[in-house]
């Protein structure tokens, strides 16, 4: 049985930047899914330390909060830079993700009728910052020239927006070529073509 296992809603949301990460890493993990009604419970989440998922086991070692789990696994699997200048600013580009993540949950999960236009005629000024990062990086990642926990970030990132406003990186090619590289990743394309990404709703309540 694999060491890892996730405990989440039967979503992409928070947890797909750590599954494309451990893929691409040739890990394997076990989904523990938690179906909404269960968690409405309450029994689950009176365990959880801060009252939410996802909850991340590594044998008897248990985290919470999305972020740090994707730092635990960058520390266990080289991706975290060369040193601690590139770590610094590894963290930086994924408070980035951060950010933009938090901006598109908020649209989605509270104003996605009203705000969905608005969302989407202000995107280009959120990409626009992420192209200049990589095209002023000759390296072809976010942060020098090897992936790190921030660049799956990043890719969650695009290829969900890619769902909710379809063409939206056609006017950056330093991005558009990004996603497409780091999409043809083969244990990443195994992992986007795989039925258990495909099936799985971006966000809880249907939106996208
Ligand atoms: N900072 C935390 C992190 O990064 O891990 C934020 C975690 C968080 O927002 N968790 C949400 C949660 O546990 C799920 S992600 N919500 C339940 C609660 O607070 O009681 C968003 C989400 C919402 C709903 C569904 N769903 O219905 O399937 C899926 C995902």
């Amino acid at each position: 049985m694999p060491a890892y296992i996730i405990t989440y809603f039967g979503v992409r949301g928070r947890c797909e930047t750590m599954r494309m990460l451990l893929a691409d890493q040739g890990q394997e993990w076990k989904e523990n899914v938690v179906p909404f009604d269960v968690w409405m419970k309450g029994d689950l989440k009176a365990t959880c330390v801060f009252g939410q998922l996802p909850k991340f086991e590594d044998g008897n070692f248990t985290l919470y909060q999305s972020n740090a789990i994707l730092r635990y696994l960058a520390r266990a699997h080289g991706l975290y830079g060369k040193d601690d200048k590139q770590a610094a600013l590894i963290d930086m580009m994924n408070d980035s993700c951060e950010d933009f993540r938090l901006k598109y949950a908020r649209m989605i999960y509270q104003d996605y009728e009203n705000g969905k236009a608005k969302y989407i005629e202000d995107l280009p000024g959120d990409l626009s910052k992420f192209e200049k990062i990589l095209s002023d990086n000759k390296g072809g990642f976010l942060v020098g020239d090897q992936i790190s926990y921030a660049d799956y970030h990043l890719l969650d990132l695009l290829l969900i927006h890619q769902v909710l406003s379809p063409g939206c990186v056609d006017s950056f090619p330093a991005l558009k070529s990004y996603a497409e590289r780091l999409s043809a990743r083969p244990k990443i394309k195994a992992f986007l073509e795989s039925e258990a990404h495909k099936s799985r709703p971006i966000n809880g309540n249907g939106k996208q």
